[in-house]
């Protein structure tokens, strides 16, 4: 097993990356420094890395698609783990250009500086790149028969323009891996909730609508279902393939679960001693992705990877209890959010 002394985490101040920092430090003492390349954008803080060593862990404010700034932290570097990038499926209708510039031209970027001083690259991406699958209803195997779940050699189908940037990446870490030896691995991960993540995304955005007094939104029919995983499975996924995966492999990560909207947005009802009724239908997202499933045999089968939190309910009530116990970390965004939603008709 390579030894990583050196890790650069991009994107490390953002709702996942931050997972898998905190993920190192309490787990691998044999990183002696992270260093979190984080542009800080309207996505990132700070107070995401609170508490962690300085003398282990270093912020580093800036862009992932500058150059000179790249070349100089990955020459110092034994690794880099890219999970910057623009998200958010709902922002990418609204303005695409910021998910071109990161998500691709940024990634492109990294890229060059890892082939350049031969450094082992693990690039963070999604399951969206494999576009939408049927409901399982419309399936002859209901869902679990061949072909009716994501697999690392689907035929990439993206939908958005978020998913077509982050599909566009993968592409070109494929290509570099071929083309110029570059050391690198690819894991595609479902749905991820748990703490810290941002108040524009579903989940957060229902719980916090609550404790704010204001209705849940819930797309169109509510119908379309998503492939949840807690936040802290992606990072030890994210570990075990960086430190046992195959160069030039793709990894598909999830933990069978699928639910749809309407059934999350229940649960968050219920937990939360709300009437199952006191929501909204509001416009659906254009172009929105029907069912999301991950088959992660591969992972499971050849890298030992399992989850470990497969109780929803209860993981979903760890999650509304630190929303309501962080209010500091995301009462000042709120009010911004709603209005920028409200503007889109959702
Ligand atoms: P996030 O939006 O919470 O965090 C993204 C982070 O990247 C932020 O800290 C932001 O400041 C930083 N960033 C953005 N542009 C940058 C740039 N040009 N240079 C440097 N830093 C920049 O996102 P997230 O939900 O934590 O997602 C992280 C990664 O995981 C993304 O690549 C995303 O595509 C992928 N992913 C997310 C999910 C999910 O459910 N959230 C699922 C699968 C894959
Ligand atoms: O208010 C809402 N109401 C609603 O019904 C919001 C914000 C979303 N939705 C629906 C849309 C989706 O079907 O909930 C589902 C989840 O929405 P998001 O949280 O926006 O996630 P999604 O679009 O599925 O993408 C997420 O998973 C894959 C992450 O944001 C991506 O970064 C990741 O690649």
């Amino acid at each position: 097993m390579p030894k990583f002394r050196n890790i650069i985490v991009t994107g490390g101040a953002g709702f996942i990356g931050s997972n898998f920092v905190r993920y190192i430090v309490a787990n691998h003492p044999e990183v002696a420094h992270i260093t979190v390349l984080d542009k800080l954008t309207y996505a990132g803080n700070p107070a995401n890395l609170a508490g962690l060593p300085k003398e282990k862990v270093q912020l580093v404010v800036g862009d992932i698609c500058d150059q000179d700034l790249v070349d100089q932290l990955v020459q110092k570097a034994d690794a880099v783990v890219n999970y910057a990038a623009e998200s958010h499926n709902d922002n990418s209708l609204i303005d695409p250009a910021p998910f071109i510039q990161t998500n691709i031209v940024g990634t492109t970027v990294l890229i060059n500086a890892c082939r350049k001083y031969d450094v082992r690259y693990h690039h963070i991406s999604t399951d969206e790149v494999y576009g939408d699958l049927p409901l399982r209803e419309n399936l002859p195997g209901h869902g679990d028969g061949p072909g009716e779940k994501f697999t690392p050699d689907a035929p990439y189908r993206p939908s958005s323009p978020y998913s077509a940037s982050k599909a566009s990446s993968d592409m070109l870490v494929r290509a570099w891996v071929r083309s110029f030896g570059l050391r690198a691995t690819i894991s595609n991960c479902s749905n991820n909730y748990g703490p810290y993540q941002h108040i524009e995304k579903f989940i957060p955005r229902q719980i916090t609508n609550i404790l704010s007094g204001i209705r849940p939104k819930l797309y169109g029919t509510g119908k379309n279902v998503r492939d949840w995983i807690h936040t802290s499975d992606h990072s030890r996924a994210v570990w075990q393939i960086l430190t046992a995966g195959k160069i030039g492999e793709t990894y598909l990560i999830g933990a069978d679960g699928e639910k749809n909207n309407q059934e999350v947005l229940a649960l968050i009802l219920e937990l939360m001693g709300q009437p199952g009724d006191a929501y909204d239908h509001v416009k659906d997202r254009p172009g929105h992705d029907l069912r999301y499933a991950i088959d992660a045999t591969k992972l499971r089968t050849e890298l030992g990877w399992r989850p470990m939190i497969t109780d929803f309910r209860q993981g979903l009530q760890q999650t509304i209890n630190w929303y309501s116990t962080h209010q500091d970390w995301w009462r000042d965004e709120k009010a911004a959010v709603e209005a920028r939603y409200r503007q889109n008709g959702q």
